[in-house]
């Protein structure tokens, strides 16, 4: 597997699952700052110019991160990123979807306390 990436941006997410895996797998810096999304080769990987972008063993391209998520924990069941029954499964998508991915991946790289409450989560 090889995991398309960018320094401070939401592929650390995936990358954060991949170690928590354990798993062998590769990475490839792409350059945002640099346009390297818009530009081959990386435009032959992903057409939608994003990271992340999965790369699976089969050669075959994953992206969107809920999806490159989802698809991880479910292919490795012993490392129990996502549970078993399918309500609290969808709960657990429910907050990854839209407050992990969507808000507090800005934590990450955001001076503490410089971040405001979304006014409607309050999260
Ligand atoms: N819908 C995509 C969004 C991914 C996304 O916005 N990635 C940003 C970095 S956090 C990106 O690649 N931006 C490059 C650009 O928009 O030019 C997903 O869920 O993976």
């Amino acid at each position: 597997m090889k995991l398309y990436y960018a320094p401070g941006a939401c592929s650390i997410g995936i990358h954060v699952l991949l170690e928590e895996i354990g798993k062998p797998y590769q990475t490839e810096q792409v350059n945002l700052r640099d346009g390297a999304q818009f530009k081959p080769p990386f435009t032959g990987v992903n057409a939608k110019a994003k990271v992340p972008t999965l790369e699976r063993d089969d050669g075959s391209i994953l992206t969107e991160f809920p999806v490159i998520a989802r698809w991880l924990a479910r292919q490795n069941p012993q490392a129990n990123l996502i549970p078993k029954d399918e309500e609290a499964d969808t709960r657990a998508m429910e907050y990854i979807v839209g407050t992990i991915h969507s808000q507090d991946l800005r934590g990450f790289f955001a001076p503490i306390g410089s971040l405001r409450p979304n006014p409607i989560t309050r999260q």
